[in-house]
């Protein structure tokens, strides 16, 4: 297979089965790969049934909630091991349509080495959301821009699509973000090694079912975090 996209899942019950068939649907030359953190809700079960019926989908269990950074870490380690040029995450409560993917895939076959399904390229592109919500993301991602002047418009996405090459580049035991942050750290990192980042407008549609994993944590990690990455830059220490 071309590419295959990591899915992190904590709780996600009531949405995995629609996200991996859908994904399904789309009928491209991609591999699904979940990694549950043994959510005690059954998503894991949920998915091994899927696995049954479907060769295409491959899963990765951990032992408990051990944050959504280590996942897509764990997952990226598991993606590179295979032969996958592209590698795509995404979450689980269909916030990121699964049909945008091959626009994202597009865009790097396009020559992009980083695309990122953003919210904020075209305007807001965000359904649902409450403006307390609203105001800090984009606050967030203002922010951001603000500190580390890379130039991308939605750096907290978690719908993005990576050449093989750039997580190939970037020495993943050294990422240390756990939450939003985790998404800021692997933009700027891929940045400052001179990878091409691109973004292609998406709709973000909140999601329905299940909660949010969203913190107060999360949010001072990624208010610490961009001043982190830009002192570590400017010392030469980043790599
Ligand atoms: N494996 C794993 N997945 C996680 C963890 N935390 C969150 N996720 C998954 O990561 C994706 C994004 O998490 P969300 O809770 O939707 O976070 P969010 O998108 O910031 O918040 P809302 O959309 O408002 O709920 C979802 O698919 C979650 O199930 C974790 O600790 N481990
Ligand atoms: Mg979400």
């Amino acid at each position: 297979m071309e590419s295959v996209v990591i899915v992190p899942t904590y709780n996600e019950k009531d949405n995995i089965a629609t996200v991996i068939n859908k994904l399904t649907a789309l009928n491209l030359d991609l591999h699904i790969l979940v990694i549950d953190d043994n959510s005690p809700d059954g998503t894991g079960d949920i998915v091994k049934n899927l696995q049954k019926k479907n060769e295409h989908i491959f899963m990765i269990e951990r032992s408990g909630k051990l944050g959504l950074g280590t996942a897509y870490v764990r997952g990226f380690h598991w993606a590179l091991e295979r032969d996958y040029k592209y590698i795509l995450e995404m979450d689980a409560d269909l916030s990121h349509n699964p049909n945008d993917v091959p626009r994202l895939i597009k865009a790097c076959k396009k020559g992009a080495d980083l695309t990122i399904g953003s919210r904020y390229s075209e305007g807001v592109n965000v359904v649902n959301w409450p403006i307390k919500r609203l105001l800090l993301s984009y606050g967030a991602n203002k922010y951001t821009r603000i500190v580390t002047r890379m130039p991308v418009k939605d750096t907290t996405a978690g719908f993005k699509c990576f050449h093989r090459d750039v997580l190939e580049a970037i020495d993943l035991s050294k990422v240390k973000s756990s939450g939003y942050s985790f998404q800021i750290e692997m933009n700027f990192r891929a940045w400052k090694k001179g990878f091409k980042i691109t973004e292609v407008p998406i709709i973000f549609i909140e999601r329905s079912e299940g909660h949010s994993k969203m913190s107060k944590s999360i949010v001072y990690e990624a208010v610490f975090m961009v001043w982190k990455l830009k002192l570590l830059s400017m010392l030469g220490r980043l790599n």
